[in-house]
């Protein structure tokens, strides 16, 4: 029996973070095994990407758009894929999509160009469902507000967000059998609520 592989996906703070520990607890309260992976990270090779990609010496779109590639596929081929294989439930605060949306659709690289160069380090390895957590970028701003550090992609400011916001709409058109579409404006049990539904109406 193979597990199933769930991403959550959105603006930054959008309340994915929050949200994919609300699932994981959830599924584990349901008996399943679950691993909780974030991207970029999950293995040495992906948290040292991490600090480089989120850090602040300036890239290139493409740059960019290859070391967060290089990171996600180590992470299949060490974590998600073997976790799925031993019929564990993988849940991922970020995976392909982030890329469609902030450097295939956000930096203009295409989203079609930007899937192509992470096809050979995903293969079959994809998530079963995705959900986007839907939100406009001002009220995720807002939850940011506070929270003191910001990173390099984040810094860039308010009109990155709402590019990344459209990519997702973007990725949600065509991607209709596998992407969501989750309001994640309400409180932390309603939006939760919402997000089981979903997992719940659709595998
Ligand atoms: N990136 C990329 O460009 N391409 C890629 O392929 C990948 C990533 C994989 C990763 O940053 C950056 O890399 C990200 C995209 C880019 N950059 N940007 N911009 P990260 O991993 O450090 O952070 P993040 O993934 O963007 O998100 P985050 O900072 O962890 O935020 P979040 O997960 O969306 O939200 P949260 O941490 O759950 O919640 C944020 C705050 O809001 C927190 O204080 C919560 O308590 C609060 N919150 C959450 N939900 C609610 C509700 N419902 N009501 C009120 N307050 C709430």
């Amino acid at each position: 029996m193979t597990g199933t592989f769930i991403s959550l996906e959105g603006v930054d703070g959008s309340g994915k973070s929050t949200q994919a520990v609300m699932l994981a607890d959830a599924l584990r309260d349901r008996g399943h095994e679950v691993m909780h992976v974030r991207e970029p990270g999950g293995t040495p090779l992906g948290e040292a990407v991490r600090d480089v990609v989120l850090g602040p010496d300036a890239m290139t779109p493409w740059a960019e758009a290859f070391l967060f590639a290089a990171a996600r596929a180590q992470l299949v081929a060490d974590v998600i894929g073997p976790a799925i294989d031993a019929g564990t439930w993988v849940v991922a605060d970020r995976f392909l999509d982030s890329s469609l949306a902030y450097q295939g659709a956000a930096r203009g690289l295409g989203i079609d160009r930007v899937a192509a160069v992470n096809g050979p380090g995903i293969g079959d390895c994809m998530p079963d469902l995705t959900i986007i957590l839907d939100i406009p970028p001002g009220a995720a701003t807002d939850r940011r507000a506070g929270r003191g550090s910001v990173d390099r992609i984040e810094g860039e400011g308010e009109a990155l967000q709402e590019s990344v916001a459209e990519g997702y709409r973007e990725v949600a058109r065509r991607y209709p059998d596998r992407v969501h579409l989750v309001s994640a404006e309400g409180t932390l049990d309603e939006v939760h609520a919402r997000v089981m539904a979903t997992v719940v109406g659709t595998l």
